[in-house]
């Protein structure tokens, strides 16, 4: 089968993706560094519409503004040149050890200040490339000790830096959101808006709610233990999905950013099917980048990255034709009406209905037979499930 990625599939990369040395843990870097405008340029040839990036990953910290200038010279010119965008930057809040108990939350006011500042610097520059999302991973807001961490007075900094940021693009006319990353833990203990169900309910408690949503990383809810499509889809329905990143995880482990679908591939398959076809309700789902936020695996060289880069894309791709298939099946359609999948979009009570005329219907309740309707009868996911995975197998047409 042809698959070729093409920019109306809307794929981006973040430059630290391919651009990762392989440093981690325990060894060293196995490959060198990459240049910016080579990896736009390779991006390109492979199909990509986008790149995104933190700060540091197009400049030192600590650049000179000529240092700074020069990067993002280089930078619009590859993208003038291959015709690349920058939906989404972000900023790196990690790296420096002055951010080692955080950045918005850490307990020295001085590097909470500072982070502030180096935040409405880079949200100059996104709006300067045409940016519309501005990530938040909040990968050191947290502790390992919670003798350490008033967590309480952290999530008021969190917000009180939400809130400013928020100010600030709005004065300043920029066309730019917020999309914040959970993440359970690593680099920290423990790392503040652990999950997507933390996030979006803190986002309600902000002064501008409306220019925040979440940027879910697949891996990271799987970190926690959770099923990414349901997380995805709850994001979605409260209309937050501002963004996403699409990588592979295996289970509760170590950050694993591998490959999409390299992990748990039932999993991506639901995730491309609500992206693409809107899961079971149907309708147009997501219009945003498809981002990839994963690492080349540190045994791989040069090629390896690119090979990688071009599997994130094609797996997506291939998920997405069978995704559609699945759709068209007849007999997927009569197993789906068999379990009865839409009849969940029906409203329990009937229009006009409140509690008053509930109590009123005896057959509700009084005369609702319950053996009668459930004694013995089943409602036939398995099968339902076979067929899912059939599809995903390539045992189906
Ligand atoms: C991000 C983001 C992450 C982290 C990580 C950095 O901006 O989305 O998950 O930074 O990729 O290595
Ligand atoms: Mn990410
Ligand atoms: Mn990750
Ligand atoms: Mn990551």
């Amino acid at each position: 089968m042809v698959i070729q990625p093409s920019r109306d599939d809307k794929f981006s990369f973040g430059l630290w993706t391919v651009g990762w040395q392989a440093g981690d843990q325990f060894g060293s870097a196995t490959r060198p560094p990459l240049d910016t405008v080579e990896a736009i340029n390779a991006l390109s040839d492979l199909g990509a519409y986008g790149v995104t990036f933190h700060d540091n990953d197009l400049f030192p910290f600590g650049a000179t503004a000529t240092e700074r200038r020069n990067e993002i010279d280089r930078l619009k010119a590859a993208l003038e040149a291959t015709g690349l965008v920058v939906p989404m930057v972000t900023t790196n809040l990690f790296s420096h050890p002055v951010f080692k108990d955080g950045g918005f939350t850490s307990n020295d006011r001085s590097v909470r200040r500072f982070a502030l500042r180096k935040v409405l610097e880079n949200l100059d520059l996104g709006a300067e490339l045409g940016a519309e999302i501005f990530v938040m991973w909040g990968g050191r807001e947290g502790s390992e000790y919670d003798a350490a961490k008033d967590i309480r007075g952290a999530l008021e900094r969190y917000r009180e830096a939400m809130n400013l940021l928020a100010d600030y693009v709005t004065d300043r006319g920029y066309n730019l959101r917020f999309a914040i990353e959970p993440k359970p833990n690593e680099p920290r203990g423990d790392i503040l808006l652990p999950t997507l169900g933390h996030a979006l309910a803190f986002i309600e408690t902000l002064e501008r709610p409306e220019l925040f949503g979440v940027n879910p990383e697949t891996g990271h809810e799987q970190m926690a233990g959770l099923n990414f499509t349901h997380g995805i889809a709850q994001a979605l329905y409260q209309g937050k999905l501002f963004h996403l990143d699409l990588n592979g995880q295996r289970s509760i482990k170590f950050d694993q950013d591998l490959v999409f679908g390299h992990g748990d591939l039932q999993n991506a398959f639901s995730l491309v099917d609500l992206l693409e076809n809107g899961g079971p309700q149907g309708g147009p789902a997501y219009q945003g980048p498809r981002h990839f936020d994963y690492k080349p695996s540190r045994t791989e060289d040069i090629n390896g990255v690119w090979d990688s880069a071009a599997a994130n894309m094609r797996t997506y791709l291939l998920l997405k034709e069978r995704a559609k298939a699945f759709r068209a099946d007849p007999e997927v359609q009569a197993a789906l009406t068999e379990s009865r999948v839409a009849e969940v979009n029906v409203p329990t009570l009937n229009p006009g209905e409140g509690y008053k005329e509930l109590i009123e219907d005896r057959s509700a309740y009084e005369e609702f037979d319950a053996g009668a309707y459930f004694d013995g009868k089943g409602f036939g996911f398995v099968r339902l499930q076979q067929l899912f995975i059939e599809h995903l197998l390539g045992a189906r047409s």
